[in-house]
């Protein structure tokens, strides 16, 4: 078998071979040896031995404890996601990992380097059906980058190094790393400089060649009408900065996709905001007309491409990843490039000469002058999107961290929300999944706790990961959510405005006794709201405010903001308001409704 010496992930400074200790203090250690500060953690019978070694390292790592394993898991995310460093979870066999599922889903989905380590009942047992036995590795098989069922004391040591090394080397993600309890009680002398063992794990050929650079310069050169269409990639690359040379140099205006927000700056003239579904009218055009598209870490997904053969039809594409599998997944493109994108285009910015796009520069600068994001400025009362802009407007200097639950509010953030920097917009893109706000903000802060950290969140996803109110004031994550609250599925109940003639289908929020319940209301008043978010709130010790009329908005907003603890402000929105621009399901850009 082969072995990968990667000596840039020796970093234990100790001798091969030292005194035995136990496998559970090996685990920590190695976190320790990587760099992990924090770690978030909820206990059960089958971890005990790794909490009590954990005890054993209080000065160097901080231990997290979420109210729920899924929620520990998203603050992990959070914390991955706006720092680029690996998030590491932790939770018990059966249930507790089981409840670990989504988050791991979750960071698959997103590419997002995440370690969870599991409890396992002890090997004599495993398979036997035994108390809080699920096999876990099985049931993550298919949503893990890697996973590992450790059996033997001796190799822990060697596997956490991998996982660590798999998790955040090339396209990151999840590994899962499960350890049954008599294996965390054995001791061993640990080798934290064992080699790995990863024979089918090859990154070295992952640079593009300098032939490829050149012929994208070629098809850029010569391209009339170019487009950027950025993604995550360029997060997960850190080239943001490379980016923004490319564009300065080139002058090709840049749409982002929803886990791209951020890599480049959403207030300059040249960006074109999101694209796809709920993306602007002026990059859905842009990308339609172009004649080149230079696909950047996407990876052409459905809700950006719509009905796939239409897409970019008319446009030559050079694609760019980090992971060859995405290469020719959904579209062939003319120049493929496997490589890391912050090598690319820093080689591809010393030969590129800017293309003859003037005038394409021009037109696009009128359908996004022409066509912009819109609503009703004059309604009477509170609408989300005025909610975001303000808080957009009352935050601009202050570098906040932006988490969403999954919905209407989370695509009317994407939109209205301007992020100027990567790293600041935390939300699930790829798995969509309710309830990841409030622990993703959880974990922001815990990384970045002299930030503003706001959740703008929705009644509905806020409901899913609630008990998370209890960590962040238990453990002193003074976040703010903005809960805009329609109490309603908001997104569901646009599908069914759109495509089910109003039908309400289970998308009400209150007691089945409302007629709202069968879309039979005329409104929600004050004293019919549910629940009473701002007495949930206080439950938990945070400071809560309802606000309702639009002219308190903004002092409320900012009380929000100043506040020392954390804070919930729930903003009471109509339900009725429908996120625009929209491509329907697998349609093209002449199917875009407008209104
Ligand atoms: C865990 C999970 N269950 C179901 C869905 C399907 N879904 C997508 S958006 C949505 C409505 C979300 O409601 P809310 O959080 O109140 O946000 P709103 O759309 O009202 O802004 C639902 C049910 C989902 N994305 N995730
Ligand atoms: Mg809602």
């Amino acid at each position: 078998m082969t072995t990968v010496t990667d000596r840039s992930t020796l970093t234990s400074g100790k001798p091969a071979h030292s005194q035995p200790v136990s496998g559970a203090d090996i685990v920590v250690q190695s976190l320790v040896n990587h760099g992990v500060t924090t770690i978030f953690a909820y206990p059960g019978g089958s971890t005990i031995p790794l909490h009590q070694a954990l005890t054993r390292f209080r000065d160097k790592l901080r231990v997290i404890l979420p109210r729920h394993e899924q929620g520990g898991g998203f603050a992990a995310q959070g914390y991955a996601r706006s720092t680029g460093k690996i998030g590491v979870c932790m939770a018990t066999s059966g249930p507790g990992a089981t409840n670990l599922v989504t988050s791991i889903a979750d960071a698959k989905l997103d590419s997002v380097p995440l370690l969870a380590i599991t409890g396992q009942v002890g090997t004599p047992v495993i398979g036997t059906d035994a108390f809080q036995e699920t096999p876990i590795v099985e049931v993550c098989r298919s949503v893990t980058k890697h996973h590992y069922l450790v059996t033997d004391v001796g190799d822990i040591a060697r596997v956490m190094r991998e996982a660590f090394h798999v998790a955040t080397t090339g396209r990151p993600g999840p590994v899962l790393v499960d350890i049954p309890k008599d294996v965390q009680n054995m001791l061993a002398a640990p080798n934290y400089d064992a080699p790995m063992q990863l024979p089918g794990y090859r990154l070295d050929r992952r640079i593009a060649a300098a032939a490829d650079i050149v012929a994208a310069a070629a098809l850029i050169r010569c391209a009339k009408r170019p487009v950027i269409y950025a993604g995550g990639g360029i997060v997960a690359a850190g080239a943001h900065e490379e980016l923004l040379a490319l564009v300065r140099k080139t002058g090709i205006p840049v749409t982002m996709t929803l886990m791209g927000l951020g890599c480049f700056p959403g207030d300059d003239p040249l960006s074109l905001d999101m694209l796809g579904m709920h993306g602007s009218i002026y990059a859905n055009y842009a990308v339609d007309n172009a004649d080149l598209v230079l696909a950047l870490g996407v990876r052409f997904d459905d809700r950006v491409t719509g009905k796939v053969s239409e897409f970019a039809s008319r446009a030559k594409v050079i694609h760019v990843d980090i992971d060859p599998s995405e290469i020719s997944k959904i579209r062939k493109p003319d120049l493929p490039i496997v490589g890391d994108l912050k090598h690319f285009l820093r080689e591809l910015c010393q030969v590129v000469e800017p293309p003859p796009a003037a005038e394409w520069r021009r037109k696009v600068a009128v359908w996004k002058r022409d066509e912009p994001f819109r609503y009703d400025e004059d309604f009477d009362g509170i609408l989300p999107q005025h909610a975001i802009r303000e808080l957009c407007r009352l935050t601009a200097d202050r570098d906040a961290i932006i988490a969403t639950g999954v919905g209407q509010h989370q695509m009317w953030t994407a939109q209205y929300y301007k992020f100027r920097q990567p790293r600041r917009w935390l939300s699930s893109g790829g798995l969509g999944t309710m309830g990841f706000g409030l622990p993703a903000a959880a974990g922001a802060k815990a990384a970045h706790p002299d930030r503003l950290v706001v959740d703008i969140d929705g009644d509905g996803s806020l409901l899913m990961n609630i008990q998370e109110m209890a960590t962040c004031y238990c453990e002193k994550l003074p976040v703010k959510v903005m809960l805009l609250n329609n109490m309603h599925l908001g997104m569901v109940v646009q599908w069914e405005d759109r495509f089910h003639a109003a039908n309400r289908a289970h998308t009400y929020l209150g007691p089945i006794d409302d007629p709202e319940a069968i879309g039979q209301g005329n409104g929600i008043t004050p004293d019919e709201r549910y629940p009473d978010f701002v007495t949930v709130a206080r439950g938990f010790h945070w400071n809560a405010r309802h606000v309702w009329r639009k002219e308190e908005l903004t002092e409320a907003l900012q009380e929000m903001i100043d506040a020392p603890g954390p804070y919930l402000l729930d903003v009471q929105v109509p339900y009725q308001e429908h996120v625009l621009p929209m491509i329907p399901s697998g349609m093209t850009v002449r199917d875009l409704i407008k209104e």
